[in-house]
């Protein structure tokens, strides 16, 4: 186990073969600055093959109050198309990195903080999280990828609601909601992210690839290309050695059934 800090706002920590990336900025509540989206992009797209998930977490009370907002008053049109390309860039690197990432959310996840967290392939939310997205109180609009992911999980109603009246769902909302794929207590979600990512790393590459890179390619292809896409990477997938090995060892009663949960 090692621990790096990236930066002063960002920490690398490494289980085996599980990253986790940990914003570190607890006095400004996680508050996203252009050093922290940077850190983030670099972080995320560092990891070697050893690296097999990742799990993304928040210090303090809050897992992110979203971008720093003391960074935006001198920004002209340009600039903020360029602010917003590069949370795009860095948003990217963790949803289209090597590894499928977990985030493990507790108290505010909102604005930017949101559009990180969507931008992870699974969410664990403990019982103080809560989502929103300000950016409608504060007359601006999602720019970090949030316009594009956010529907994809909770659909645009939700969207729409949350930005033009300021709704704020809590854990049970947003678990209810999409937000979040799993609630636990209050104080576990980091626990629980790092015991999904623990498994996750146990998946072959191939089929880790197939779900963070092809699978959302194929939800955006018409039916007919979807079919075709999931047909090459099934047969990519059941074509490696170790995908062959499984199915041996579950035939010769050497690997674990499905059990009902
Ligand atoms: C900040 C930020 C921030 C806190 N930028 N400094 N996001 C927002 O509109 C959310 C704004 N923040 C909040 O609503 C609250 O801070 C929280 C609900 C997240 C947390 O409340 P609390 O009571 O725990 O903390 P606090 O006292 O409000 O804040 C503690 C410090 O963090 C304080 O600074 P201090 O020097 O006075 O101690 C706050 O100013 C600072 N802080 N949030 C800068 N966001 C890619 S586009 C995305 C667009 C957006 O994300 S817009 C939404 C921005």
């Amino acid at each position: 186990m090692s621990i790096t800090a990236l930066s002063a706002d960002l920490s690398l920590e490494l289980r085996g073969a599980v990253a986790i990336v940990r914003l570190t900025r607890a006095a400004k509540r996680n508050a996203i600055n252009d050093g922290l989206v940077m850190g983030l992009r670099q972080a995320f797209e560092g990891f070697g093959p050893d690296i097999k998930a990742a799990v993304i977490a928040g210090d303090g009370s809050h897992f992110s109050a979203g971008l720093d907002l003391s960074e935006l008053s001198e920004r002209n049109a340009v600039e903020g198309m360029h602010h917003s390309r590069m949370w795009h860039k860095a948003l990217d690197a963790v949803q289209f990195g090597r590894v499928p990432v977990v985030a493990a959310l507790h108290g505010a996840v909102v604005g930017g903080g949101l559009e990180l967290a969507c931008a992870a392939h699974i969410r664990v939310a403990d019982e103080s999280a809560f989502y929103a997205l300000p950016e409608g109180s504060r007359g601006i609009f999602v720019g970090g990828g949030g316009s594009v992911r956010v529907p994809r999980l909770v659909g645009v109603a939700r969207m729409t609601d949350m930005m033009l009246t300021g709704r704020v769902y809590n854990a049970q909302e947003g678990e209810r909601a999409g937000f979040a794929q799993y609630l636990v207590p209050a104080g576990q979600a980091l626990d629980k992210a790092l015991e999904l990512a623990e498994k996750i790393a146990l998946n072959t590459p191939a089929t880790n690839f197939a779900l963070t890179h092809v699978l959302p390619r194929i939800a955006e292809q018409s039916a007919d290309h979807g079919l075709m896409t999931e047909a090459l990477m099934a047969a990519i997938a059941q074509s490696a050695p170790e995908a062959k090995e499984r199915v041996r060892a579950f035939l010769e009663g050497r690997a674990s059934k499905v059990q009902k949960s």
